[in-house]
């Protein structure tokens, strides 16, 4: 009987349908059952032979069957799609409560905080901010300095040379040079920068340094202007009850020229390991600006003088922070890097 054939199939199409577990599968029952070449249409093609009547309920319960079917393979397609979107959603949820993402935060160099403390100290002494090049000429670095020709300075084996006129500047000095040459008094700045010097790399030598250089020149600059304002700069980078002390000591751009010991701001001068038991510590040369300098620089020295100074910034970073090897600030190891946050 046609009728128990399309209950049959039926049946198994609602079995099959079921027990499927994804679209591709269902969608292939689908076709297998009510495709145009699907069992249903099979069925209803033999269907020649009826009368009007049997073929009237026959085609009405195949169409029956047929809905049945369908209905069947949309609700379980329905339920494929709902479970996609569950995991869809679930994938993308975002969870609120969770912590953020730490962004750790970089900081300045020892080396620029330390020419940044300096830089503001005489700055607010009313000095002024020069900067030159790195690649300089000869003449601006150790002629226009006073620097003869013979000066040992001149060395090769202490001067980067990049032809025989021109160099890596070895002090900021010729930024000061090319000051005088280019203003007139009075004059007050400080050149901080890098300089090279063709050392090799130790605890205490790096090739490559920073110092700050100061100028001042105009009527009437005597040694105590000179006393005066590098002993406030030391009280001021190393606390107020620092004591200065001024040794004679020989530049050939400064004359008289001298070196400047500050009492150990760790120990207060009792003596311990960063002034190494003296109770003093050396952080700068200076100088009565030397009168060939000014003549140099155009400047009349019969109306001014002036005084000068440089500043090694490793030196002062180091004993500042107790940092025994140099090499230390160019390495860029963050371990090292992060204590200065
Ligand atoms: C040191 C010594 C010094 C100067 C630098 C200077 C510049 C001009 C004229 C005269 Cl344009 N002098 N600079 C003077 C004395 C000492 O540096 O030991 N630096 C680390």
């Amino acid at each position: 009987m046609l009728l128990d054939d399309i209950r049959e199939i039926l049946e198994e199409a609602q079995k099959s349908i079921d027990k499927a577990e994804s679209m591709e599968k269902s969608e292939e029952l689908r076709v297998k059952y009510l495709g145009k070449k699907g069992e249903l249409t099979k069925i209803l093609r033999t269907m020649g032979g009826l009368t009007p009547e049997e073929r009237k309920k026959v085609g009405q319960f195949a169409n029956e069957a047929r809905n049945a079917i369908q209905n069947r393979i949309t609700d379980k397609m329905d339920e494929f799609k709902k479970r996609q979107q569950e995991l869809k959603f679930k994938a993308e949820t975002v969870d609120v409560t969770e912590p953020g993402k730490v962004h750790v935060l970089g900081a300045k160099h020892p080396i620029t905080q330390t020419i940044d403390e300096m830089t503001r100290i005489f700055m607010n002494m009313g000095f002024s901010l020069a900067e030159g090049p790195e690649v300089e000429t000869v003449f601006m670095n150790f002629d226009a300095l006073n620097a003869g020709p013979n000066h040992p300075s001149r060395d090769m084996t202490d001067t980067f040379y990049i032809t025989d006129k021109t160099l890596l500047r070895t002090q900021t000095s010729p930024v000061q040079a090319r000051t005088l040459l280019s203003q007139d008094p009075p004059l007050r700045i400080i050149s901080p920068g890098r300089v090279y010097r063709c050392d090799t790399p130790d605890a205490t030598h790096s090739p490559v340094f920073h110092q700050v250089e100061g100028l001042v020149v105009a009527e009437g600059i005597t040694m105590a202007d000179l006393k005066g304002t590098l002993s406030e700069f030391a009280r001021q980078m190393f606390g107020p009850d620092t004591k200065t002390k001024f040794r004679p000591h020989h530049f050939p751009f400064t004359e008289p020229s001298a070196e400047v010991d500050v009492s150990c701001f760790k120990c207060g001068g009792k003596g311990c390991k960063v002034c190494k038991g003296s109770g003093w510590i050396e952080i700068l040369g200076c100088g009565m600006v030397h009168p060939n300098v000014l003549r140099i620089g155009g400047i009349d020295t019969e109306k001014y003088t002036g005084f000068a100074f440089g500043i090694g910034v490793e030196r002062i970073a180091m004993l500042k922070y107790e940092i025994d090897d140099i090499r230390m600030f160019y390495e860029n190891d963050e371990r090292f890097l992060a204590q200065f946050r």
